[in-house]
């Protein structure tokens, strides 16, 4: 059932009469604001002026302005790609969306993001998104920094039918009913996700029916009433912000143009459907009902679209005239910028293993800074599963040693909406090959937001966990992947190889204003006590550790690998050669001047990690290495890492696969040897 009898199905709105007359005008009023715009943005993307592509929200304009009538100034709201209503109904200025939808760079995310990126931090529009169902993680993360805020502030995270068949819908719904999260999920089901009809994919009676099984409440309305949605998210907001949780609220509705303005798809819906759904378009109705109850009268109404229309010329004229963005100032908005001193304080005489070092940078840092927390599977109650947590839950809180779920996605996307929203979230990946459902949060979300918001947002979130093989784990647990985000623009990646380092840098990354990817390693668990500073410092990203000076050859390793190359310069050592080993310590930003400087000196390098060798970051940093020092090498770059297998299970071939001191040092003999 797609047409509009649907509708009949629905509970009917009872009392609106909360809503004064000029409230009911002005919801009017935004309802044509939003149709207007989206005509004309249509008309633009097909003179060419609007690129890429938007989606018009034309035939829902309802449900955009019925909810956010229902919210507060303070409220912040997470939209999809078909978001252009909610923002302009939570107060978005449209010459600065026309000026994004046309890459200016008065444009909301200076013209770098476009029509599916469209946020305003300051007036709590937390974005749209390119991803489908997104939103609603994030959205469960902005609502626990409200609820953990305690600011009083509740959230919506629209999304569509189609996207009620992701998973983060499901993680994200059980967590924000575990948690009482202040927010309402509110599906704008429009009967088709892309050409796909709702009803031959969305198994069960309703998507509202789902929240049943997580003791959600929920309501199945007539999504282009206006008045049903206002009561409905009113309903919904009054239950958040009373610590109640969270609400569903499938709005029915529809859309009129086709998918998306660049989409020229064959036709998957009947034109007796469009038309009957035209028949029941959401302005009329309110607008019936206002000239009805003599709010306003016919006439007056037409006075006020005209002023809409001449309202949105203007704001198409301004945004025409705006400048374009330059490739220059784009590429400062990729990363913010870093904040540590620098300064390495003396390693003193107190001995912490590799694992005490980083829950000393946690306990520290969660001293110093209120907004610092963690957040994953097992880490409160026993710790974590390897201990790296150990106490934390009884000193700081439940709150803030919060343990979580099985539930990656929404862990990830969560510690992205709360670091938008101003807290440190670190989240520990239990081992780091769970990373792989983390995914999105990490290379699409956190690691994008600033860029594709002009540079206006900061993301302080750090992704930890143990990677690497060594403890017989098999290939499921035991993968080294930092090449997977050592290409991700946006993100940092850091990897430490002693205690000291590992404090050190923990502590910047929870400092770091943007995303870290901080990857620790299971044998360095295991590893003996070092000297390791009694108070916090936080060591800058981007600086090298040359461990041990040398003059014949110069070998780049990372994590377990930089013990073993340790290894290997010593028994070379006894056969006359000098090996220095520099240990990069973060692969993103990443010290290539230390590791040129010593190639320049040493004349030879070799590169190590754990990782597979093909397309591993070694092979970058090799490539580095001859485009800065060719002149002065005296053989080839050698690198040395996994061979293309996932990691073996059994004990002999697991020690075969990884890179050992003795095919460290045969490589280094391999180049200092070479003809
Ligand atoms: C994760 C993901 N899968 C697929 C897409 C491509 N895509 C964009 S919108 C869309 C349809 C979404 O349907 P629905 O959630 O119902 O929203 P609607 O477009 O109907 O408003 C698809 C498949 C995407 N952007 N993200
Ligand atoms: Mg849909």
């Amino acid at each position: 059932m797609a047409g509009p009898a649907i509708l009949e199905s629905v509970t009917r709105p009872s009392a609106t009469n909360r809503l004064t007359g000029g409230e009911l005008v002005a919801m009017l009023r935004q309802m044509m604001t939003i149709r207007r715009f989206e005509m004309r943005a249509k008309e633009m993307f097909l003179q060419g002026l609007i690129k890429g592509t938007a989606h018009s929200s034309v035939g829902q304009e309802a449900i955009a302005v019925g909810a956010c009538r229902a919210l507060e100034a303070r409220d912040f709201l997470l939209t999809h790609h078909r978001g252009h209503g909610h923002t302009i109904a939570k107060g978005a200025d449209v010459t600065r969306m026309f000026a994004e939808l046309l890459g200016r760079e008065t444009g909301y995310c200076a013209g770098l993001g476009g029509s599916m990126h469209i946020a305003d931090l300051s007036s709590n529009i937390l974005g749209a998104n390119g991803i489908v169902g997104a939103g609603m993680g994030l959205g469960c993360g902005a609502a626990l920094a409200q609820q953990l805020k305690r600011t009083g502030a509740i959230g919506i995270a629209f999304f569509g039918d189609g996207a009620s068949n992701e998973g983060i819908f499901h993680e994200s719904m059980n967590l924000a009913s575990i948690w009482k999260l202040p927010l309402i999920f509110l599906c704008e089901n429009n009967q088709y996700g892309l050409s796909t009809p709702s009803a031959m994919v969305t198994a069960g009676s309703t998507i509202a029916a789902r929240a049943d099984a997580y003791d959600v409440p929920s309501a199945r309305i007539d999504g282009n009433d206006a008045l049903a949605v206002f009561e409905a998210v009113e309903r919904a907001a009054l239950r958040a912000r009373a610590g109640d949780g969270p609400t569903l609220i499938e709005a029915l509705t529809y859309r009129w143009d086709d998918h998306s303005m660049r989409a020229n798809l064959p036709a998957y819906r009947s034109g007796e459907e469009e038309a009957s759904w035209r028949d029941a378009d959401p302005l009329v109705r309110l607008r019936t009902r206002i000239v009805s109850a003599g709010l306003a009268a016919d006439r007056e109404c037409d006075a006020m679209a005209s002023r809409v229309d001449a309202e949105i010329e203007a704001a198409i004229d301004g945004a025409m005239g705006a400048p374009e963005p330059d490739f220059a100032s784009a590429s400062t908005k990729v990363t913010a910028p870093g904040t540590a001193t620098g300064d390495e304080p003396a390693p003193g005489a107190r001995p912490l293993t590799y694992k005490q070092a980083i829950t000393e940078a946690f306990a520290q840092e969660m001293e110093r800074d209120d907004d610092v927390f963690l957040i994953g599977e097992d880490i409160g109650r026993i710790g974590g599963i390897f201990g790296l947590t150990p106490g934390l839950q009884e000193r700081f809180g439940a709150d803030r040693v919060r343990d979580t779920p099985i539930s990656e996605a929404v862990i990830a996307s969560a510690a992205v909406g709360a670091a938008l929203c101003g807290l440190r979230p670190v989240v520990e990946i239990q081992l780091f090959d769970f990373v792989t459902h983390m995914m999105d949060a990490i290379v699409n979300q956190a690691a994008k937001a600033r860029f594709m918001l002009g540079g206006a947002a900061s993301v302080p979130v750090v992704f930890r966990g143990p990677q690497g093989a060594g403890i017989r784990l098999a290939a499921q647990h035991c993968q080294s992947l930092e090449a997977w985000f050592a290409n991700v623009p946006g993100l940092e990646v850091y990897c430490p190889s002693s205690a000291y380092d590992a404090k050190g840098l923990m502590a910047a990354a929870i400092r770091s204003d943007n995303p870290v990817v901080f990857l620790e390693h299971k044998l360095l668990y295991l590893g003996d006590a070092q000297p390791v500073p009694e108070e916090p410092y936080a060591l800058a990203p981007g600086r090298a550790r040359i461990v041990r000076e040398g003059t014949d050859c110069t070998v780049v390793a990372t994590l377990a690998m930089v013990e073993r190359a340790v290894q290997a310069a010593g028994r070379l050592a006894r056969q006359g050669l000098s090996v220095e080993v520099i240990d990069p310590r973060t692969i993103s930003p990443l010290d290539m001047e230390t590791i040129v400087a010593s190639v320049r000196k040493t004349n030879r390098a070799v590169v190590v990690h754990e990782a597979v060798t093909f397309g591993g970051f070694g092979g970058e940093i090799a490539a580095q290495i001859m485009e800065r020092a060719f002149d002065w090498l005296d053989a080839p770059v050698r690198r040395v890492g996994a061979p293309m297998m996932p990691v073996p299970y059994n004990d002999r071939l697991e020690r075969e696969f990884m890179p050992s001191a003795s095919t460290i040092a045969d490589a280094i003999k391999e180049v200092c040897y070479a003809a």
